[in-house]
C-alpha cells in the first residue's frame, strides 16, 4: 500500500501552514503504508497540476490532501468537494474567482472515497477531536478535493481520496486571540490514523462512492 499525503503552503498572510508542517513530520512508513508527501501551492491555477504530477510519480493507493481551516475546533474529515470556486480572499497568485466552476460542465460534487466515519471514530478513540465535515468551503481546499476526485475518476487503477481540514496551531491562534487550536503532534497522529484505517478498509474501493459508514 502506498499513500500520497499533501499539505499547502502558507496563504492569506499567515507565516506557516500547519498542513505542510504536519505532512513534513510524517514518517516514511505508517503500519503497512508507505508514505509519500508533497506540498501544493495555495493557488487555484496551479495546485491541481502539482497534485496530478505527485500522483503520477507516487502511483498511490490512497491520496489524502490536508489544509488549514483557521477557526475550526476539530480535525475535519471532509465528505464532499463541490464544483464551485468562490473566494473570500485572494489566493497566492492574487486570484479571487467568484462563482466559477472547478471543472466546466463537471458534476456538481464528488464524494471523498476514504472511509470517513471509520477514520473519525478511530481518531476519537485515540482521544483526538475529530468530525465528519459536510463542507470544505469554496476556496482552494475545496477546489483541490474536487480536482483530486476528478483526477482519481480518470485513473486506470482504483485509488481512495479525501481531504482533512485542520485547526490553527497554538502559535497561530495566540496571534489571533479567541481562536481554537491543536498541537502539531496531535494533527500528525490524526493523519497517521486516517492512513492506517483507510489502508485496512480496501474492501469497497471499487464501489461507486467507496464510503463506509
Ligand atoms: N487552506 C485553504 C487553502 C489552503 C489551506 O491550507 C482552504 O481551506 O481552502
Amino acid at each position: 500500500m502506498r499513500a500520497l499525503v499533501t499539505g499547502f503552503d502558507p496563504f492569506g498572510g499567515d507565516e506557516v501552514n500547519p498542513s505542510s508542517l504536519a505532512v513534513g513530520r510524517l514518517p516514511s512508513v505508517v503500519g503497512d503504508v508507505e508514505v509519500m508527501t508533497a506540498v501544493l501551492p495555495t493557488s487555484y491555477a496551479n495546485s491541481a497540476r502539482v497534485l496530478m504530477a505527485a500522483i503520477d510519480e507516487a502511483r498511490p493507493d490512497i491520496v489524502l490532501c490536508v489544509g488549514q481551516a483557521g477557526g475550526r475546533t476539530d480535525l475535519c474529515l471532509e465528505r464532499v468537494g463541490i464544483n464551485v470556486q468562490d473566494a473570500r480572499i485572494r489566493d497566492n497568485d492574487g486570484n479571487q474567482p467568484i462563482d466559477v466552476p472547478v471543472v466546466a460542465n463537471g458534476p456538481a460534487a464528488y464524494f471523498a472515497t476514504l472511509p470517513i466515519k471509520a477514520c473519525v471514530a478511530e481518531m476519537r478513540r485515540a482521544g483526538l477531536p475529530a468530525v465528519v465535515s459536510n463542507t470544505a468551503g469554496t476556496f482552494v481546499c475545496n477546489h483541490i478535493l474536487y480536482a483530486l476526485m476528478d483526477i482519481i475518476r480518470q485513473q486506470p487503477t482504483p485509488m481512495r481520496g479525501g481531504f482533512l481540514h485542520i485547526p490553527y496551531l497554538p502559535e497561530q491562534a495566540s496571534r489571533v486571540g479567541g481562536a481554537p487550536s491543536m498541537a502539531l503532534d496531535d494533527i500528525v497522529r490524526g493523519i497517521e490514523i486516517i492512513l492506517a484505517v483507510s489502508a485496512s478498509r480496501t474492501d469497497d474501493i471499487h464501489t461507486a462512492e467507496g464510503r463506509i459508514s
